[in-house]
């Protein structure tokens, strides 16, 4: 497409040097000639345009991203055809691509991979508000300017949700290294699906690795299908329990245990990066600017040297009492590091993502429900909620048991377990499963018996057994009610290494 090289496309804009180039398009910098700036022109390479599918595809990227207009994305300026040429007109973004970035510095400093990881999902949040998916969400499409800003481009494959009736040709990825569990299998894609690469980007920028390598790219995506991505902590130990949780939670292989919407992922993201930047000691570029446009809840943890500064110097003793404020509001969030009082601080408290829990009720008999959608207050870092069985107005279960079991995803050995209950004195097991359990059948879900059968007082320690074998589903099953109650509550269940 060189021969593009030097023209002019529609008498404005002048094609003055190529910088990039993917299967559909070409990438130019070019000079608009009414307004004297330098812009970036997407042109459609010649091939493509000539089917149809393919240009009305070109067509909707400058229509779904003309609706976006949004700091963290970069701007649609015109789009127009000339000769045969589709083309659309960005904002020209002078720095380099958050890969490229990656490249050259290895491992980013973890307040600047979490305040980009902002940065990318507010740029989602804006394009799933309009009921756009990204779906091609990597480090190559996020532009990072000369002020350190985050913008992603490339909604090349993006597609309104409510557009779903369009066909899709299963066109061919360009890498499948942060694709999500279900585009991988041709399910639906939605907005999770953005937010797991997005994840597999935050590993990326934290390990200055990616998580999977295969010899094709179908490996790459089975990996994505099939396996844990690594513990990001292996590879980069400073890194945080709660980071390592966000990580885990965003990258989920089933959507119900991913975060749910932008807005989860933010949250918890803004949360850490005023404790990650605490925990550094400073920040620096990205990280400041994102730090003071966090909301003003958020900001007011940051400890004032850091807010107003961007850089500890002195006021020790006002950033000391702010990370331990910090540090236990997010520990109790996160179920960051404590340790089990009474085992000599050996045990470790097991991270668990925040979607990781599910009401279990095999005999299906008081309803199949058990109330799951309040499943996750029991691991939710948070004393006062709770998941609740059903009432059983007879005070009586009627079935061998009901419960709630939490999942770890890459499978854990634990040596104890706590509930904090306000409804002491129901009777319950620990089980232990490798095997996904089965909603209708407790015989086959591979349970094994970790505990005895015990009456449950808040806050003390339930010994489990099982050799230091790993599980990933860990059951607490409740046989009988409380004396004189008619339900039963776990406001924390808490696992321990
Ligand atoms: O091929 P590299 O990675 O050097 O940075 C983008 C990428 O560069 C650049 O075009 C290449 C293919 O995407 N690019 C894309 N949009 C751009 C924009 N709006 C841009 N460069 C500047 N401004």
């Amino acid at each position: 497409m060189s021969d593009l090289l030097g023209i002019t496309l529609s008498a404005r804009y002048r094609l003055e040097e190529r910088i990039g180039a993917g299967g559909m398009s070409t990438v130019y910098r070019a000079v608009d000639e009414t307004l004297q700036r330098s812009v970036a022109v997407k042109v459609m390479n010649r091939e493509v345009a000539d089917d149809s599918d393919q240009l009305e595809r070109f067509r909707r990227e400058a229509r779904a991203v003309a609706q976006l207009s949004h700091p963290n994305v970069v701007g649609v300026i015109d789009a127009g055809e000339d000769s045969g040429h589709p083309y659309i007109v960005f904002e020209f973004i002078e720095g380099e691509t958050l890969k490229q970035r990656v490249r050259r510095l290895g491992r980013l400093p973890i307040p600047e991979a979490v305040a980009y990881a902002i940065e990318i999902a507010r740029a989602l949040g804006a394009a799933h508000d309009h009921l756009i998916v990204h779906r091609d969400v990597k480090p190559q499409n996020v532009l990072i300017d000369l002020e350190g800003t985050a913008k992603v481009t490339d909604f090349g494959i993006a597609r309104s949700l409510e557009e779903e009736g369009l066909t899709d040709d299963g066109r061919v990825l360009g890498t499948t290294d942060y694709v999500s569990p279900e585009q991988a299998l041709g399910q639906s894609v939605t907005g999770q699906s953005d937010l797991y690469s997005l994840g597999v980007v935050l590993y990326e920028m934290l390990t200055g690795e990616l998580p999977f390598s295969a010899e094709t790219q179908v490996g790459v995506a089975m990996k994505h299908v099939r396996e844990e991505l690594p513990d990001v902590r292996s590879k980069r130990p400073e890194a945080s329990a709660a980071l390592a949780a966000i990580v885990d939670t965003a990258t989920a292989k089933r959507v119900e245990d991913r975060y749910a919407d932008d807005q989860e992922l933010i949250a918890d993201l803004e949360a850490l990066l005023a404790l990650e930047a605490q925990r550094a000691g400073s920040v620096t570029g990205e990280a400041t600017i994102v730090m003071n446009s966090l909301p003003r809840r958020t900001r007011r943890r940051v400890p004032l040297a850091i807010r107003h500064r961007g850089t500890v110097g002195l006021a020790g003793i006002v950033m000391l009492l702010a990370l331990i404020g910090i540090g236990i509001w997010l520990g109790s969030r996160a179920h960051s590091g404590a340790d089990l009082p009474g085992k000599g601080g050996q045990a470790k408290l097991v991270v668990l993502c925040r979607r990781c829990a599910t009401a279990y009720n095999p005999d299906g008999i008081g309803g199949t429900e058990q109330n799951n959608n309040q499943a996750r207050l029991a691991i939710d870092g948070k004393p006062n909620t709770s998941w609740p069985t059903q009432t059983y107005y007879t005070g009586q279960l009627g079935k061998a048991g009901v419960g709630i079991y939490v999942a770890h995803t890459r499978g854990t050995s634990a040596s104890a377990i706590v509930i904090d209950t306000v409804t002491p004195g129901f009777e319950a097991t620990i089980y232990g499963s490798n095997q996904q359990p089965s909603a209708t059948n407790f015989a086959g879900s591979g349970w094994q018996r970790l505990s005895t059968s015990q009456r449950v007082v808040s806050g003390r320690e339930i010994r489990l057994t099982g050799g230091g074998r790993k599980y990933s589903y860990f059951l607490t099953w409740i046989t009988k009610l409380p004396h004189g109650g008619d339900y039963a509550a776990v406001n924390e269940i808490k696992l321990y290494r």
